[in-house]
């Protein structure tokens, strides 16, 4: 059905939707099952944010020019024509055309632009901010930057689905909790791309966890250094692991049918994720993918809070299983396994 909308769609809206197919590899089809206001809101609130973080990403624009960009990058929303034409990275189209998407933003109701504006400002400001710092020391740090790139999106969508009227004032405002639902994928995301983001100079892996295991961050890629590379990994996993109550309680308020199942399907793509990754040398080497066959499970699993439950034990002890006994972290991990679980 999204196909014969598509045809009768304005031609800036459809290319937007466009744009979202062909830079999200997995929120595409949860985002076009949005019940109809919210799709095209999330659509937008997506391909802004992509765009912001192309800029992020990009290696080849000089500091101070990429913080200043970063900084007033919400401000361009209301700048008609603007666009960027000078970035190199593969998902350069959002901002060589952002110019459409800043017009369909436009278009979008107030209460759904103040929400996107603010978020894309705040979470400009947190990544210049980052980028200054050079490395992510604390574990606090560590949430503090999953937090301004992932957690204020997680309470972003959540106003959009209040002010959608689909869900309950208090998923909007229980901050806490939408803040879990974003941490708990991108610690996943940070977690994964070790390889990938290491030989690329990007370092997110918090200093305090692998000034423990390594002489620096890429000694952990040496296999001499496997062992200890391993641990640091699966304390990682461990931290990440500890948002799982507040996930389940978060999805256990919503009323939404098609936000449930937005919200839920990369929740289990994310545990999947880190039960393929934890205590795997794997991840030093290559990009870890979970099978097709599990995601094909999961959105089979995604239709209520109850299967959703019973996917994440499966999970967590299917982890659990996999705890070495001399790991440092062993006693951590299981008790962190113990509070996702339902039912002991
Ligand atoms: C607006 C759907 C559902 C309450 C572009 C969705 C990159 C993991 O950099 O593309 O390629 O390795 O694999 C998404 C909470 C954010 C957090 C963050 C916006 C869930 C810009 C997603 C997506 C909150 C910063 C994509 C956090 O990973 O990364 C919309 C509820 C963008 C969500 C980035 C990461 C997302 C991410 P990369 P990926
Ligand atoms: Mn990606
Ligand atoms: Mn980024
Ligand atoms: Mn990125
Ligand atoms: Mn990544
Ligand atoms: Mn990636």
């Amino acid at each position: 059905n999204t196909k014969l909308n598509l045809k009768k769609m304005d031609p800036d809206m459809r290319r937007c939707f466009e744009y979202l197919k062909m830079t999200s590899r997995s929120f595409c089809a949860v985002i076009m099952a949005l019940d109809e206001d919210l799709r095209y809101g999330v659509c937008i609130y997506y391909l802004v944010l992509r765009a912001l973080d192309t800029v992020e990403d990009d290696m080849t624009i000089a500091l101070d020019t990429k913080c200043a960009l970063l900084e007033t990058f919400y401000q361009k929303l209301n700048v008609v024509g603007w666009n960027f034409n000078n970035s190199k990275e593969k998902d350069r189209m959002v901002l060589d055309n952002f110019q459409i998407i800043s017009s369909e933003f436009r278009k979008l109701s107030p209460a759904f632009q103040q929400i996107i504006s603010g978020s894309c400002r705040d979470m400009g400001s947190g990544m210049a901010q980052f980028l200054k710092r050079k490395v992510i020391d604390s574990m606090t740090e560590w949430d503090e930057y999953c937090h301004y790139v992932a957690g204020l999106v997680g309470i972003g969508l959540s106003r959009l689905f209040v002010a959608s009227g689909l869900e309950e004032p208090i998923v909007g405002s229980d901050e806490r909790l939408a803040n879990s639902m974003g941490l708990f994928l991108q610690k996943t995301n940070i977690i994964r791309d070790f390889q990938e983001d290491t030989v690329q100079d990007r370092l997110f892996w918090p200093r305090e966890a692998w000034i423990k295991y390594g002489a620096s961050q890429k000694s952990l890629l040496s296999p001499s250094n496997m062992h200890n590379s391993v641990a640091c990994l699966n304390e990682l996993v461990t931290n990440a692991i500890q948002h799982i109550p507040d996930v389940l309680t978060y999805l256990g308020r919503l009323k939404n049918q098609s936000v449930f199942n937005f919200c839920a399907i990369p929740q289990m793509m994310a545990i999947a994720t880190l039960e393929r990754c934890y205590n795997n040398p794997d991840v030093f080497r290559m990009n870890v993918k979970i099978r097709k066959g599990e995601a094909v499970l999961m959105i089979g699993n995604s239709t209520s809070i109850e299967l959703v439950k019973e996917f994440m034990d499966k999970y967590c002890l299917s982890i659990a299983r996999k705890v070495p006994e001399n790991d440092r972290n062993a006693s951590a991990t299981r008790v962190a396994l113990q509070a996702g679980l339902r039912n002991k």
